[in-house]
């Protein structure tokens, strides 16, 4: 029997991956991972992508599968590059990303002593990933590669059924590493891409009479126009509000997309109206802290949260039944938030440069089509203030809400889009993960804005942490660092606004596809972010 090369695995990978619908591939650099980079470099059937620090790596790959829909494969060498993974890896499986990593490792030698660059790679996202596989280190013969090909087609199927995620396959492998890969051997690999139907959710809620009022919370998701249809026609029968915020991206005129500025400027009389007798949560996660409370503190509304990968469109058709109504639980939600955002909107007018009124503005000027990606931190939560438009699409981490991947997650979503991306992140989150701009490929259609209020400034907004005495140097943490000398360093193009009027200045520039602008600091470390924020809120408690 002739021995089986000792990387024909490797040669049998690129069609199975390929047939399950990976087209991009982000490369790390090692040495161990080289027989990989041959795979996918090889011809023309990946298109592969060169990120050497695996953190921002990792991240990369979440943008491009989120906004491709599509999995994408993330390769790496042996050693700490493997775990630098882990905190896109546990994001891609809190929001259902399918990614596909591919981690090369090496042979345990017989000297402990010798072992270098070694870590334990059995399922280190143990449980943040769909499945784990080891590839042996010599493959016994054809019959036994089969069976590991199989068991890889079936772990990458399993990454794409809903609810998706990220799956990992290690690989040890044997030097020689640099020598030419053998043609692959197996034919007619069977690859089953999963079936596009989702689950319905198997309980439907007894809601019973058409009284009963139903709040639906629309969860962080890609807003699927058929869900969309369902909700309004829910809407349209029932007791019925639906809260959608900006990154569940689904935008109806009926739906109430700024919950924190109704449970905030609502009456006692009306908070008790807005009351529901079932909450139904579906989708990842919602942001407002308001809303949480507010569904905490209603003891008698049978509270359910649909499971993520089932389709809730059958449920709320069954839901709504066939008779219209007038809906007067909307009215109610949709009148408080009328009311609220027209009084948010003449504040805006009137409160100084800063924090809020910089971002509205951003916002407010936003070509339609533009993909504006929403730093964790303050960012994300002022801009639950402003109205959602229906013409943009809205993305943030919020799956575990890491500050360390906004900048590269905005970069691979652009880098497969042709659509203008906007990121909108805080000062210490864009020095955390300033190597986001380390990347041959950046895509010219994104821009950054870097909201540099002089370091954590959500921790000014919160009600606690300024009390404590180590606040200022241990939360707030301001840094040494020059946004102009670090965008510099990696040559982008930089400009600074310092007030609303330079702000205005450069919006034309922010908002044209030709401009070449990069990065844009809106420097608010002069204004009264706190205040300006806290009197929003002070104004709506009165
Ligand atoms: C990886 C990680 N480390 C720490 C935190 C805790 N954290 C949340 S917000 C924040 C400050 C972020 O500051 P910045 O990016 O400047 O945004 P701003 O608060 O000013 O909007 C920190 C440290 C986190 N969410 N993720």
């Amino acid at each position: 029997m002739t021995a089986i090369h000792h990387l024909q695995h490797i040669a049998e990978l690129g069609p199975v991956l390929e047939g399950l619908g990976i087209r991009h591939v982000i490369l790390a650099p090692g040495s161990r991972n080289a027989p990989l980079m041959q795979l996918f470099t090889s011809g023309n059937r990946f298109s592969c992508h060169s990120i050497v620090d695996e953190r921002s790596a990792g991240y990369v790959a979440l943008g491009m599968a989120r906004q491709l829909g599509l999995p994408v494969a993330v390769v790496t060498t042996s050693g700490t590059a493997v775990l630098n993974l882990s905190p896109a890896v546990a994001e891609a499986y809190q929001q259902c990303i399918p990614l596909v990593v591919l981690t090369a490792d090496r042979p345990r030698e017989i000297l402990t002593q010798f072992n270098n660059q070694v870590t334990d790679q059995r399922a280190p996202y143990f449980n943040h990933s769909k499945g784990f596989f080891e590839f042996p280190v010599q493959v016994r013969d054809l019959s036994s590669l089969e069976q590991d090909i199989r068991t890889v087609e079936q772990l990458v199927s399993e990454a794409l059924r809903e609810p998706a995620g990220p799956v990992h396959v290690n690989l040890p492998l044997a030097e020689p590493l640099y020598v030419p890969l053998p043609e692959s051997a197996l034919s007619g690999v069977t690859v089953n891409t999963p079936s596009e139907e989702l689950p319905v959710p198997e309980v439907l809620p007894a809601v019973g009479p058409g009284e009963k009022k139903i709040l639906v919370l629309a969860g962080m998701g890609p807003g699927e126009r058929k869900v969309q249809g369902a909700l309004e026609l829910l809407l349209a029968h029932r007791q019925a509000a639906v809260v959608a915020e900006n990154i569940s991206n689904l935008n109806a005129p009926s739906f109430v997309s700024n919950p924190e500025l109704v449970l905030a400027g609502a009456t006692e009389e009306e908070r008790r109206a807005l009351a529901p007798d079932l909450i139904l949560a579906f989708g990842l996660q919602v942001v407002s802290k308001r809303l949480k409370l507010f569904a905490e503190s209603c003891p008698d509304a049978d509270l359910r949260s649909l499971e993520t990968g089932t389709d809730p469109v059958e449920l709320f058709r069954e839901l709504a039944g066939i008779r219209p109504c007038e809906n007067r639980y909307l009215t109610l939600w949709k009148g408080i938030e009328g009311r609220e955002q027209a009084r948010v909107q003449s504040f805006l007018r009137e409160a100084p440069f800063g924090n809020l009124t910089a971002l509205a503005r951003i916002l407010e000027v936003l070509p339609g089509g533009t993909v504006v990606h929403l730093g964790n931190s303050a960012t994300i939560r002022y801009s639950q203030l402003i109205p959602v438009n229906p013409d943009l699409s809205y993305f943030s981490n919020r799956g575990i809400s890491g500050i360390d991947g906004s900048l590269s997650t905005a970069v691979g979503s652009a880098m497969v889009s042709d659509q203008q991306h906007l990121l909108i992140m805080g000062d210490l989150s864009f020095v955390y993960d300033s190597n986001g701009l380390w990347n041959k490929d950046f895509p010219e259609n994104l821009k950054v804005v870097v909201m540099n209020d002089g370091g954590g400034g959500i921790f000014r907004l919160l009600d606690g942490p300024d009390r404590m005495d180590f606040f200022e140097e241990f939360s707030v943490t301001r840094h040494p660092v020059s946004l102009e000398l670090l965008a510099g360093a990696f040559g982008r193009r930089f400009v600074r606004a310092s007030g609303m009027e330079e702000l205005e200045n450069q919006l034309h520039a922010l908002c044209d596809p030709d401009n070449r602008l990069c990065i844009l600091e809106v420097d608010t470390t002069g204004s009264e972010n706190s205040r300006i924020f806290k009197s929003l809120f002070t104004k709506s408690d009165s």
